[in-house]
């Protein structure tokens, strides 16, 4: 028998909160805002305990369970039900609960609270006595009722500790709590019921309660108060709002309801808005005097110099009168003003060239970026007054927005007055009213005099793509002729004119274009300068093609090889675009001895990079300074590249650092595909770099020796196109390397090849080649022209002969020129006219151009632009290659090869000039030769990356050509041979 007791119950609120340590900020109707703090917050759908009257529960059958009314010791109504027919046989006694609404709660939990009791404890014989009993639901979206054979079960119960007679003497029950939750819920509703198989059972209480995550404020952001999901494991992400004058800094704040009821992982937060700052959790104006402008910085700062906040929730300070902000200025920057005049300013008149220099000024205004402007002005004889000086007048390094304190002036005038003015300007002068007090002015008078003008210029004989010009010298020479300077362009072109220099009164002006009507003009120079132009002479080219060359005889019956060197190899050719020097000869190269201060041409021409923006990764080899070696170089805003990196090892001197720089400073200058690019310097760190573009294959003589006999004729003469396209680069530009050889060749994996190491004097030092010469300075004697050797004449014609060289060291895959004779015999045998023999296998066309180079007369040697020329109909032609040297009807088995394409060599159709032309893009023919791609087996490997690394950047022409390359593929797989459409 049970005895009814009375029990002790625990408090309960309605919503129950649990909390570990928390501020209770306020009270918001049912919820509570809380701030900074995690905890759980449970709202009660049904206790029984707190129900004051009837609970209305139903009991099937009417004999199973029933209510049994009990008050708590606060007099307290306690619904209690038991149930206890352990005597009785098939027993399945039902409780039902009223309907239960979820209030939209997906996951409900039910706790119930109950005593049972222990079998063995009753009379012997109760063989139908059971330790347990279930629980069931029902989902229903209304309230109505049900049959038992609708709920689902949830769980068998059973009790942790069950009660005997013994226990009850001592009135001490003992009260088992179970939990058990339950979802996802979907519909509005559920009830729950109780099934008793005959155990003896006292329900004293039911709680059905869900958790929800409430209303929180955390670091100024509110989120709003979250139902969880319904499973478990399940986080609700919410986002929070941003409040009390904050916004969200980066990213919106959020945060995760878990099935718990507790907010977990906070992401992103909110911050004061500018003009506001945190204090005590919320935000307050900036005071006067004092601005916040960006989010990340938390607290008001005060304002920089020379600028004023006269409100509170300043966002910014404005500038003091007469100082200035630019926008890119950061704002905690002062606010700055004008720099003033540059000081000392000194002129060096040098016929007539002037060297200005004077000192920075005074006043910077606060600034950095200070540069100085050069204003020209030739005074006009008799007081006329000023004029601005002419286009002709150069400015070295340029006339406008110079970093460094001096300038040249040159072709000036000669005995002629001249005003400068000198200009200090920063980021703020714009906007400065006054600007006479940034000048400084400078009074020059040029000497000696000019040659006067050539008077007329005579037609000879007029080709179809030359003319020869003729005149006489200049009537007041005033002063030795050292050279002539012929300025042409084509009739009604004149935006784009060509200059180029002779020794001699006549001239032959080649690579003109037939039947076209050319404008010339002449003038001379003494050391006092150059004379004026002569008047413009208009002569025209004749339609027929006259010339037959030597070497168009020889391989083209039809077209261009290259003239035997009318002009003379020390000639140098310009082209002029709208006042601009343009390729090839975009500009000429400055001598970095022209500066004074080494560093200065070093940042002339390469930028400097940050060392956090390069990684080294592995060493590749050992350079003269210390070790070369590659990595990934990151600039910001820029695709990750591959770079070589050459170090100056630790403990150099300032000469040595100055050496290792100078190379840079050459490098810098240059911008051609065959030209080793720079990427720029490390000089403000230690170590001292030096980063270059990156080649996989490393230097040519390696590579070559590595790869024997391994490419296609075309392939090797693809190679040599490139080193000869680079090097006509280098002449157009007036450098001279003085170290052309395959070793300073670098290779890509392209197999594009780029003339490397730079330098003037110091390439020779370093290089393990150069022997010293009677003369005393060291010289690669077997890479070096016979009048370099003799008499230290280095030209682009002694450039051209150790092309002729690296030539025979490509098709000799790599071999050593004169193999071991020593550099005394190499002097005596090429001195008597003993040159190197044809490599094996070597095609007849590419012996006779190196033995061209190998001219003792060195104008007779080709110039660079021919060689390219020349090497282009070759590629173009490739059965001019079948004749080899040293078995002249025996046709290479490398070329069979390649020709196997087509048997009978007519393969001139299958060029990649020719493929290019026919898809209407022969425009391009010139950068592909330059970027390696010689032959159409290279170029069905393209990729669309690869053509804009090639130059070709409209995306119309890349899809043409990308769509006739795939068309090319697909033919190659499907007939084995390259053909196009
Ligand atoms: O023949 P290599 O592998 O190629 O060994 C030498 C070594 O460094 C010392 O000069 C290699 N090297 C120099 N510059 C580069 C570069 N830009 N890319 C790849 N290798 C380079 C050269």
């Amino acid at each position: 028998m049970l005895t009814r007791s009375r029990w002790h119950f625990e408090h309960h609120l309605v919503p129950k909160i649990s909390i570990t340590s928390c501020i209770f900020d306020t009270f918001h109707g049912m919820s509570f805002i809380l701030t900074d703090c995690y905890f759980h917050f449970t709202v009660n759908l049904l206790d029984s305990r707190s129900v004051m009257g009837d609970l209305g529960w139903v009991s099937y059958p009417k004999n199973g369970w029933e209510e049994i009314g009990e008050v708590d010791e606060d007099y307290a109504p306690i619904h209690t039900y038991q149930v206890c027919r352990v005597m009785e046989q098939n027993q399945n006694n039902w409780l039902h609960t009223n309907w239960i609404l979820t209030e939209g709660a997906q996951r409900v939990y039910i706790e119930l609270k109950f005593t049972l009791r222990d079998c063995n404890s009753l009379p012997g014989g109760v063989g139908t006595c059971k330790e347990t009993f279930n629980m069931y639901y029902y989902e229903t979206d209304g309230d109505r009722a049900l049959k038992e054979s609708q709920y689902i079960k949830i769980d068998t119960i059973a009790a942790d500790e069950s009660f005997t007679e013994l226990d009850l003497g001592d009135r001490v029950m003992k009260l088992n709590t179970e939990v058990r939750d339950l979802g996802p819920l979907t519909r509005k509703g559920f009830y729950l019921a109780f099934q008793d198989l005959g155990a003896c059972i006292a329900l004293v209480s039911v709680r059905v309660f869900y958790k929800r995550c409430p209303l929180l404020v955390k670091s100024l952001a509110e989120f709003a108060d979250t139902i969880p999901g319904s499973e478990a494991s399940q986080l609700v992400e919410v986002v929070g709002r941003c409040v009390n004058n904050s916004l969200p800094l980066y990213e919106p704040p959020r945060m995760h309801c878990s099935s718990e009821g507790e907010w977990l992982v906070p992401i992103g937060k909110c911050v004061c808005k500018p003009g506001f700052e945190e204090i005590l959790g919320s935000c307050q104006g900036c005071k006067v005097g004092f601005y916040r402008s960006l989010l990340d910085s938390l607290l008001c700062s005060k304002c920089p110099p020379h600028s004023v906040a006269r409100h509170t929730g300043a966002t910014l300070c404005s500038c003091e009168e007469g100082y200035y902000k630019i926008d890119s200025d950061p704002p905690n920057m002062a606010c700055t003003r004008p720099p003033s005049a540059p000081r000392n300013a000194i002129s060096n008149v040098n016929e007539t060239s002037v060297f200005l220099e004077w000192s920075v000024p005074m006043e910077s205004g606060g600034r950095k970026d200070i540069r100085y402007n050069v204003l020209c002005q030739q005074v006009l004889p008799g007081g006329r007054g000023l004029e601005e000086c002419g286009p002709n007048v150069r400015f070295l390094p340029r006339q406008a927005g110079l970093s460094n304190t001096s300038v040249m002036v040159a072709d000036l005038q000669s005995h002629t007055n001249y005003s400068f003015l000198l200009e200090a300007v920063n980021g703020v002068s714009e906007f400065a009213k006054d600007r006479t007090k940034q000048y400084v002015s400078l009074n020059v008078t040029t000497n000696q005099a000019a040659p006067s003008p050539v008077s007329v210029v005579r037609k000879g004989h007029a080709g179809k793509s030359s003319i020869t010009l003729s005149w006489a010298e200049p009537d007041r020479p005033n002063g030795i002729i050292l050279e002539y300077e012929i300025k042409y362009f084509e009739k009604e072109q004149d935006s784009s004119y060509t200059i180029i220099k002779s020794r001699e009164t006549e001239m032959a002006v080649e690579s003109l274009k037939p039947s076209s009507v050319y404008i010339f003009q002449v003038r001379a120079r003494t050391s006092a300068g150059y004379g004026a132009f002569s008047r413009r002479f208009e002569f025209q080219t004749s339609p027929y093609c006259d010339r037959v060359r030597q070497l168009q005889c020889l391989f083209f019956p039809r077209r261009c090889g290259y003239s035997k060197a009318k002009q003379d190899p020390d000639e140098e050719k310009m082209h002029f675009h709208n006042g601009h020097i343009k390729f090839p000869g975009v500009r000429t190269y400055i001598d970095p001895l022209t500066y004074e201060d080494p560093n200065q041409a070093v940042h002339e021409f390469a930028q400097e990079i940050d060392v956090s923006f390069i990684s080294i990764e592995r060493i590749i080899g050992a350079g003269e300074f210390g070790e070369v070696c590659s990595g990934p170089l990151r600039l910001p805003g820029k695709r990750e590249m591959q770079v070589a990196i050459k170090t100056l090892k630790a403990g150099y001197t300032e000469h040595q650092r100055r050496d290792f720089l100078w190379e840079a400073s050459i490098m810098g200058q240059f911008n051609h595909p065959n030209i080793i690019h720079l990427e720029g310097v490390v000089t403000k760190s230690k170590p001292v770099m030096i980063i270059t573009e990156y080649m996989e294959n490393g230097s040519l003589d390696t590579f070559l020796k590595k790869n024997d006999g391994q490419f296609t004729v075309i392939q090797l003469v693809g190679m040599l196109r490139g080193i000869a396209s680079g090097m006509r680069y280098l002449a157009d530009m007036g450098y001279v390397h003085r170290d052309l050889a395959a070793r300073n060749i670098l290779v890509n994996s392209n197999l594009v090849c780029k003339v490397s190491d730079f330098g003037l004097s110091r390439v020779l030092e370093d290089d393990p080649e150069a022997a010293y010469t009677t003369r005393g300075g060291k010289i690669p004697i077997r890479w070096t022209a016979p009048e370099a050797i003799a008499y230290r004449k280095f030209t682009s014609a002694s450039d051209v002969w150790s092309y002729g060289i690296v030539m025979w060291e490509v098709m000799s895959y790599g071999e050593r020129p004169y193999w071991e004779m020593s550099n005394q015999d190499v002097i005596k045998a090429v001195e008597e006219s003993y040159r190197l023999p044809g490599p094996m296998d070597c095609p007849e066309a590419l012996y006779h151009l190196m033995m061209d180079c190998w001219q003792r007369e060195r104008s007779n040697r080709p110039k660079f632009d021919e060689i390219v020329c020349l090497l282009d109909k070759l590629i173009r032609n490739p059965c001019s290659l079948k004749n080899l040297v040293n078995s002249s009807h025996r046709v290479s088995n490398l070329l069979v090869e390649h020709a196997s394409v087509d048997a009978d060599c007519n393969i001139w159709s299958r060029t990649v000039g020719e493929w290019l032309d026919s898809i209407k893009m022969g425009r391009y023919t010139e950068l592909f030769m330059e970027g390696g791609y010689s032959s159409l087996d290279t170029v069905t490997q393209m990729t669309s990356e690869d053509l804009r690394r090639v130059g070709v950047n409209l995306a119309g022409h890349q899809k043409k050509i990308i769509t006739s390359i795939q068309e090319m593929r697909h033919h190659f797989l499907v007939n084995g041979t390259i053909v196009y459409f």
